[in-house]
């Protein structure tokens, strides 16, 4: 397999434009990939052995457990963003160091499952913040320091390939070891 398909399995995203964005079917849809992401997760990550969650899921990447625990990480900060968005003027947000993350030493000392359940509470935290959003509140924006503007529509895009993203990773190592 070569590392552009292991590094993208579902391909790169790209922000959509703000028309589609704001089309409430397509945020429906987006909304609905998110609330059924953890359970997408768990799912593929269910039964894995401790020598599956330490296979990097490709050359020099994250391992399985690292990417477990990267998720609710980066979620975390997706929700803070969505609330600063909502009730603050074009809020310039802080971005954080993933890779730095991820190396931090609750990483390998936290059962994965922790970090399963962790998504689970902010997913339903995050969806029920989502389903009372009114058509405006989906035009808010925060300010990324490198991104610039971002739309809280489009960003809810984002998150929605994030999720999809990193189950990738999991059943693509769950196939090739499991093919050995
Ligand atoms: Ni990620």
């Amino acid at each position: 397999m070569s590392d552009e398909k292991l590094k993208y399995p579902i391909g790169k995203f790209a922000f959509p434009t703000p028309e589609l964005a704001s089309q409430p079917v397509q945020r429906e849809l987006w909304i609905s990939e998110i609330a059924e992401a953890p359970v997408k997760l768990r799912a593929a990550a269910a039964g894995m052995t401790k020598e599956q969650l330490d296979i990097p899921y490709r050359p020099g990447g994250w391992t399985v457990r690292q990417v477990l625990h990267h998720v609710p990480e980066s979620h975390m900060n997706a929700y803070i963003r969505f609330k600063l968005a909502l009730t603050e003027n074009e809020p310039t947000i802080k971005p954080y160091d993933e890779g730095a993350w991820a190396k931090l030493g609750d990483v390998n000392e936290t059962p994965v499952e922790t970090s399963l359940d962790l998504r689970d509470s902010l997913h339903e935290r995050w969806i029920k913040l989502l389903r009372t959003m009114d058509d405006a509140a989906f035009l808010r924006h925060f300010v990324h320091p490198e991104l610039g503007k971002v739309r809280l529509d489009q960003n809810l895009s984002l998150y929605a390939w994030h999720g999809k993203h990193h189950t990738g990773h999991v059943l693509s190592v769950l196939n090739r070891t499991a093919q050995k």
